[in-house]
Parts: C-alpha cells; structure tokens; sequence
C-alpha cells in the first residue's frame, strides 16, 4: 500500500517558510505545506493546491527536491512524501484551519518541534540537493532505520 503525499518549503534565503500543523496528522509540528496527492492528479498541481489551501499563497515554480518513504514500524503502508522547493510566490501567507505560517532564519530552524527525519534532509535541502530517502519510525515515531542519499536524477514515476 503506498500513498503519495508532498511536503512544500519556501526558501528565500537566509529564510523558510514553515507552517504550525493545527490538527489531523502532524499536528504540533512545523512542517512544510502539503498533504495527500488525489487520484489523477499530478503531483506538482497537488502541492500547488496544498500552497493555496494551507498557506492561502499561490506558487508557480518549485523544484521537486527529495523523495522519502516513511513507513511506520507494524504496519505495511508507505508514505511517499515528494519533498518540492520554491522561491516565488504571490499573496501573503496566511493561517488557516490547517497550518500557521512562520518565517524562520536557517540558523533557527525549530527541530525539536518537526518530525524527526527533517533534521536529517534539511541540511541538504538548504545546500541546494536533491535527495531521496527511506525512514522507518517505531513507537513515538522514533527512527529505527534510515537511508538517506544525494541523487542527481530522479526515476520518471507514475503520476508525473
Ligand atoms: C512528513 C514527515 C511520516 C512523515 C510524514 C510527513 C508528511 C505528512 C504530510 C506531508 O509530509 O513530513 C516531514 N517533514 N517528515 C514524516
């Protein structure tokens, strides 16, 4: 069973916009924008849709800058989370029932309070890499097993 999710981080450097997940999965984390990809949709139009939806911002360009699978220790689902990056967008981030958006300075980046892989793939993710990954989380998602490698390609796959 495998379920596409994508996770969206505004980089305008020295800083990145993350959001407050307020309820449903994630909630008390800061975390990129995103969620579920529906069916016959393509993934950059879903992680566009989650920008508008989540942060009321509209993007045009992003990268797609990682790829992870998540899988949680017990049970035989994998998230595939499509990690994107942007720059550029138009409006002004606002909260929503979902997420409250915040600025923070790289050097501030606020781990203890994000799923615990970020601190892994970040220092990536700001240098300007494209990665892909594996994480296995047990009880309290701790991480049991990772992987975690730069690439310079990504395989063509379904959906996009
Ligand atoms: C994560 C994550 C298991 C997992 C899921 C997500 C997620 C939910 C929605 C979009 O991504 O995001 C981050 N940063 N780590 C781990």
């Amino acid at each position: 069973m495998k379920k596409v999710l994508t996770l969206c981080i505004i980089y305008q450097h020295p800083k990145v916009l993350l959001g407050m997940k307020k309820r449903g999965f994630g909630a008390g984390r800061w975390n990129g924008f995103g969620g579920k990809v529906r069916e016959g949709e393509i993934i950059e139009d879903a992680a566009k849709r989650e920008f508008r939806e989540e942060a009321g911002i509209e993007v045009e360009h992003m990268s797609k800058v990682g790829i992870i699978d998540f899988e949680f220790k017990g049970n035989p689902e994998v998230l595939q989370v499509h990690i994107f990056k942007s720059d550029n967008f138009s409006g002004e981030p606002t909260e929503s029932e979902e997420m409250k958006p915040k600025w923070f300075h790289v050097d501030e980046i606020p781990f203890a309070k994000m799923w615990p892989d970020d601190i892994h793939w970040m220092p990536l993710f700001l240098s300007g890499k494209k990665f892909k990954g594996r994480f296995l989380f047990g009880k309290s998602d701790i991480i049991l097993k990772q992987e975690l490698v730069e690439v310079k390609k990504y395989e063509r796959s379904r959906g996009k």
